[in-house]
């Protein structure tokens, strides 16, 4: 072999480890691709946006003052550096039972799936929830709501829960083949999603299938609910227009919508939910719509509960380069760049004050920086503060499997990036406290 073809040998090999290790990453969540700092004493020295000083350098001194003032300013840089704007358009919803059974889960729960269509024409996009309520309650329940990742039917193995025939990431092992579901796929995530055991707690349950509402992948904003919300749109987005995280989050407010006059949920205790990529979704959603009474993100990393500026496991760089569709334009200035950022996301949490926000991590999961997770929410103690409420006591990480619950939650777990009984039984124990 010559120099130079030798030389592309290499370059072709170590591009394919280099996908080989992301795509690792990505679906398993326990590797921790090369090239990213893992090392706390290498975090870069970093100073956070001030949270309690206006725009005019005045000191935020009061909720009042928060609410009316900083707050929407704050939203305002988000929506303006980060994520986008979440499309404006709220559709007149049409719904319609798909299917209902009142014997689910062993006989103990109402199990219903609701398409919930955005436009005039079922040919228009739509979403379907599947939603479990205890069949033995006597009136409406507190609820969670959150995405899955693989369709309604991957939560739970009964047959009877319609496939989704939505565009899916291709994954053989699961049984996604040229981007449909197939029936290999049922119940493969069951396991992040105890239904039952939820269920059996008195809480309702609704989920939704993340690509009913915009399809994950690099498209250039045209799929999904995009074509609906932005019928003006010129060729060019505009930097600040809402990439497929405000698409998501604008989801799980149309599907509030409809859980807000469900005669068996309680509209006043929906607490949003999501891991990963759908937990900076449940944030995103959360802190834009103060309807949500409760949210909670799980192992939610870069662009969710982390500090950027942390530069500790996924960069906003990475971020931004592996997933151009998730944030607005504008946040690519910020990659290798996060001290000129306007916002950190301890910023984001503040903005859910003074409702129950709960962050989780995993030990193993160092890609979505724990240590930066905690900290986060333990930065945004002072809005908390502000509205009598009681933070983070301090930014030590707790011991591993040790929640720590107040107004704000947090644990650590042990093992890596996913979701465990552990997890949801934390949100249960916080949500006992906050929405019964
Ligand atoms: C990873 C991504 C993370 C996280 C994760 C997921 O590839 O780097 O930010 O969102 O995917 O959603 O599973």
């Amino acid at each position: 072999m010559n120099n130079i073809l030798l030389r592309s040998y290499r370059n072709l090999t170590s591009k394919i480890v280099v996908t080989a290790l992301t795509l690792m990453a990505a679906t398993s969540g326990y590797a921790q691709p090369a090239g990213f700092n893992y090392d706390e004493s290498k975090v870069p020295e970093y100073t956070l946006p001030a949270l309690l000083t206006d725009s005019a350098g005045q000191p935020v001194a009061d909720a009042e003052a928060w609410m009316s003032k900083r707050r929407p300013e704050v939203l305002a840089l988000f929506q303006q550096h980060v994520f986008g704007h979440i499309p404006e358009t709220i559709p007149k919803i049409r719904t319609r039972l798909r299917s209902e059974v009142t014997d689910a889960l062993d006989g103990i729960a109402v199990r219903r799936e609701i398409t919930v269509f955005f436009t005039d024409d079922d040919a228009g996009p739509s979403m379907d929830i599947l939603v479990y309520t205890p069949a033995n309650a006597d009136g409406p329940v507190p609820c969670f709501l959150g995405y899955n990742f693989n369709g309604n039917h991957s939560v739970d193995a009964d047959p009877a829960i319609h496939l989704s025939t939505s565009w899916v990431r291709d994954d053989k092992k699961r049984g996604n083949i040229n981007n449909k579901a197939t029936e290999q796929t049922r119940g493969t995530a069951s396991s992040r999603w105890p239904m039952k055991m939820i269920v059996e707690r008195g809480y309702g349950v609704a989920t939704i299938y993340y690509g009913d509402v915009d399809p994950d992948f690099d498209d250039g904003f045209h799929n999904g609910i995009h074509a609906m919300t932005e019928p003006d749109r010129k060729l060019d987005r505009s930097g600040d227009a809402g990439g497929s995280i405000s698409a998501w989050a604008w989801g799980m407010s149309r599907a509030l919508d409809v859980l807000e006059v469900d005669s068996r949920i309680d509209g006043n205790k929906v607490a949003i939910f999501g891991h990963s990529r759908l937990g900076k979704t449940s944030l995103w959603g959360g802190a834009s719509d103060q309807r949500f009474a409760m949210v909670i993100s799980n192992d939610s990393g870069c662009g969710g509960a982390a500090l950027s500026r942390r530069k500790f496991g996924e960069t906003v760089q990475r971020i931004n380069t592996s997933f151009p569709h998730w944030f607005c334009i504008n946040h690519r200035q910020y990659n290798d760049n996060e001290n000129a950022l306007p916002v950190d996301n301890h910023m984001l949490l503040a903005l859910i004050a003074p409702r129950p926000v709960y962050v989780a991590s995993a030990v193993d999961d160092k890609w979505a920086d724990p240590r930066g997770e905690m900290l986060s929410l333990f930065h945004a103690g002072p809005v908390y503060k502000l509205f009598g409420k009681t933070p983070l006591p301090t930014d030590e990480l707790p011991d591993v499997d040790h929640p720590v619950q107040n107004d704000v939650g947090y644990h650590i777990r042990s093992g890596g990036h996913d979701v465990k009984d552990f997890d949801w039984i934390q949100y249960m124990n916080f949500a006992d406290k906050h929405l019964k």
